[in-house]
């Protein structure tokens, strides 16, 4: 004697198949970059010249000349831009050179702003 068993692979429609339209639709995923953030040196009347661009070679990697010029930007317009980084690099830059300053006795400042 055979029984006879039901078999839902045959019966039903094929598994991947069920409930699909054929319409894919993408979903764009935002990717935003991380902000930026600029790292500021201010200008005082008692750091003297050459510690700042002592500052500007040992922490941003500037050259003699480059970090010259720089110094005396900061000393004639008050403030400048010296590097643009992640939150993280900025803050550790100015934390640096604070400490350094600090260190040293000089009023040097050294801030950031997000970009
Ligand atoms: N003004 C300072 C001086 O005449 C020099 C100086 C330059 C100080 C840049 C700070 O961020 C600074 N000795």
């Amino acid at each position: 004697m055979s029984a006879i068993v039901a078999c839902p692979t045959i019966a039903g429609p094929p598994p991947d198949e069920d409930d699909q339209t054929g319409v894919v639709i993408e979903t764009r995923t935002k990717t935003k970059r991380p902000p930026l953030y600029k790292v500021l040196l201010l200008n005082d009347d008692y750091t003297p010249m050459e510690f700042v661009v002592h500052v500007l070679e040992r922490f941003f990697g500037m050259n003699h000349a480059q970090a010259f010029e720089i110094m005396l930007t900061v000393h004639k317009k008050g403030l400048a831009v010296v590097g643009v980084f992640s939150h993280e690099i900025a803050e550790t830059k100015v934390g640096q050179v604070m400490d350094f300053a600090r260190r040293h006795q000089h009023p040097l400042q050294c801030t950031m702003e997000k970009e």
